[in-house]
């Protein structure tokens, strides 16, 4: 069964030994990210350790709790999914993926759980839903009453770190769902920092196009059931629903309610819901903002959020996250979303065996791919391929191994891959777009990537010297040794 809503969610992890919580007063500002840290990046550096979640109950200057780190480890990106193994999250997509014609009237009966189970997946529209239990409209708006972050010293202000950003194509009407950062300016007023790519910036100016002095209707969920929750920052195709994903991921459909003040759906299980818009005509200043690469991303210019509604739980839970130097929660997530999404990787470049992306990497600075190579330049494809496929197009260096490297063992990888080049032949540039964050681009969103074709060079590839073969101990010597291994004392 679905979590029901974010506190079901809550309850589990409390179950599972896998939350904290804290009952003194400890401050939004800064000292939830001293306490963060300590609790969870400090602990998931040292082996075998892994930070728990935890409930500040009396954050300072707010009623309502806080909930931090909740997604911060492996175990908890499995509960979250309700899986032992995210694995097998990428099998079931790898099953509906692999769907053949079927063949006869058997194939065609034993397709028809899979064909239901489809079905499942749609939002459907409830007519009322928990997140209504309060609201708060006109002048009794005000974002100040919930224990908004400020998380670093030099950030800008507040910021609502783990917001579900709502908003409709205005061509197709088509749902987005984008998680975006939201810096607090005052009781009703933030920042909307949808990068240049991301599918709620293409809204805006698609809309803008058409009307530059209008608005864009945008509503903002915060703490839903996790698989909504975190199905805001999956990198899936425009115009595919962010919703019917989550209802993919938690085999449930996600019930959506009207909002009260503009025309989109929000989840009904919300613990916070903001409702409002975004002028067309309308940029601040926001930032700066200490990011997950571990630095602060400058200011910039971008659109403002008008809250014109505030609903929300009669007690809710207030969901955020810290970002800052590696690891940090969110490379948990990361690494949930590579997992679930090699075999779509992998349905459409079948040569691909296996990727990581190290924490250090930050995702878009990093990415180890391991490809069985079946013909010449074969690893400088799949580096284009990788440079075009959705927000893998960020990726500043790929390492293209051989199928046989682990990829997910970096000292392999580094001894490996470093053994198998000659820089000036197997480095490959190339230029395009380069995630926002990226500060050492020559301009912001524009600049340089790396390929390094760590691969056995073949013949065909003009490498004419004979390439040497790894060294392994013989199985009949390891086996005689291991006979012996208790008679020599060591
Ligand atoms: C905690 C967290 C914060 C994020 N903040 C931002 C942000 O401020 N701006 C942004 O463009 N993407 C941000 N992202 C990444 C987007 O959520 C991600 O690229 C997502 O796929 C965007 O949705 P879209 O493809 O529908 O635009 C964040 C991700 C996480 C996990
Ligand atoms: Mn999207």
């Amino acid at each position: 069964m679905a979590y029901r809503d974010l506190r079901e969610f809550v309850k589990e992890l409390e179950k599972a030994g896998q939350l904290k919580r804290v009952r003194v007063e400890v401050d939004p500002v800064l000292e939830i990210t001293e306490v963060t840290q300590r609790i969870a990046r400090d602990a998931n550096r040292k082996p075998n350790s892994v930070g728990p979640a935890v409930l500040f109950e009396k954050p300072k200057g707010s009623r309502y709790p806080l909930l931090v780190n909740t997604f911060g480890s492996v175990k908890r990106m499995c509960m979250a999914f309700e899986v032992n193994e995210l694995d097998e999250v990428a099998g079931r997509i790898r099953g509906f993926l692999d769907t053949k014609s079927p063949q006869g009237i058997f194939d065609k009966i034993k397709m028809l759980p899979k064909l239901a189970e489809l079905g499942t997946f749609f939002p459907k529209s409830v007519k009322d839903g928990d997140c209504k239990e309060v609201i708060h409209k006109g002048s009794e708006v005000n974002l100040r009453d919930f224990p908004i972050l400020k998380c670093w010293p030099q950030d800008g202000g507040r910021f609502i770190t783990f917001p579900l950003v709502f908003t409709k194509n205005p061509e197709s009407g088509k749902r987005n769902v984008g998680m975006y950062r939201m810096q607090v300016y005052d009781e009703r007023t933030t920042g909307m920092h949808w990068q240049t790519q991301k599918h709620g910036a293409e809204h805006f100016r698609r809309a803008r196009e058409k009307n530059p002095e209008g608005r864009i209707p945008v509503s903002v969920a915060i703490g839903s059931d996790p698989a909504t929750t975190l199905s805001g920052m999956l990198p899936i195709p425009p115009d595919l629903d962010e919703m019917m994903f989550a209802g993919f991921l938690r085999k449930q459909p996600v019930e959506m309610v009207a909002c009260e003040t503009n025309e989109l759906e929000v989840p009904a299980n919300a613990e916070i819901v903001l409702e409002g818009y975004v002028n067309l005509n309308e940029m601040r200043t926001e930032g700066p903002f200490g990011d997950h690469t571990g630095f602060y991303s400058l200011e910039g210019d971008y659109p403002v959020f008008h809250v014109e509604c505030i609903t929300h739980r009669k007690d809710p839970i207030y969901l955020t996250t810290v970002v800052g130097p590696p690891p940090q929660e969110d490379f948990y997530m990361g690494y949930a979303v590579e997992r679930v999404f090699l075999p779509v990787m992998r349905m459409q470049y079948p040569e691909i065996v296996d990727v990581a992306m190290p924490a250090e990497g930050i995702f878009h600075n990093l990415m180890i791919v391991a490809i069985r190579k079946s013909y010449p330049g074969h690893a400088r494809k799949v580096m284009n391929a990788i440079w075009s496929l959705g927000q893998a197009m960020f990726t500043k260096m790929i390492v293209v191994v051989d199928h046989d490297v682990d990829v997910h063992n970096y000292s392999e990888v580094v001894w490996k891959a470093l053994c198998a080049v000659d820089p000036e032949r197997d480095v490959q540039f190339s230029l395009g777009p380069v995630d926002t964050l990226d500060h050492a681009a020559r301009m912001q969103d524009y600049g340089s990537k790396m390929g390094i074709d760590a691969t056995r060079k073949w013949a065909t590839e003009g490498f004419t010297r004979p390439w040497p073969e790894e060294i392994l101990m013989d199985e009949a010597t390891r086996k005689r040794v291991a006979d012996l291994w208790k008679t020599l004392g060591i």
